[in-house]
């Protein structure tokens, strides 16, 4: 089922990632609005992937769902769910 309330993801990503590129890019294609959280302009975000997400690596996508939270790495991963999500099928 298409979903359209995005309000419980973020993304943390920088501005000059690849991967995170085309994350943004297909978030751009599906027309869905997601918080974006730069860990190279705010330390604070870096800090929190680090410490609830495990790692720095970006792009990270967070997902709270039903009080949890989840930490999805990978940029294929990431576009998988939001094609799933909100894709048009
Ligand atoms: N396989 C990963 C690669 C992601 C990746 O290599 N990201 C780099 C930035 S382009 C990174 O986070 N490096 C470690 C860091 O910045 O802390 C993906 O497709 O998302």
């Amino acid at each position: 089922m298409t979903e359209r309330n995005t309000s419980k993801l973020s993304l943390y990503q920088y501005d000059f990632c690849p991967y995170c590129l085309i994350v943004r890019r297909a978030i751009k294609r599906l027309g869905i609005d997601i918080e974006i959280r730069d860990t190279l302009k705010h330390p604070e975000y870096r800090q929190e992937l680090i410490e609830s997400g495990g790692k720095s690596q970006v792009p990270c996508l967070r997902i709270e769902k039903n009080g949890s939270v989840l930490w999805m790495y990978e940029s294929t991963e990431i576009i998988d769910y939001l094609n799933r999500h909100f894709g048009q099928n």
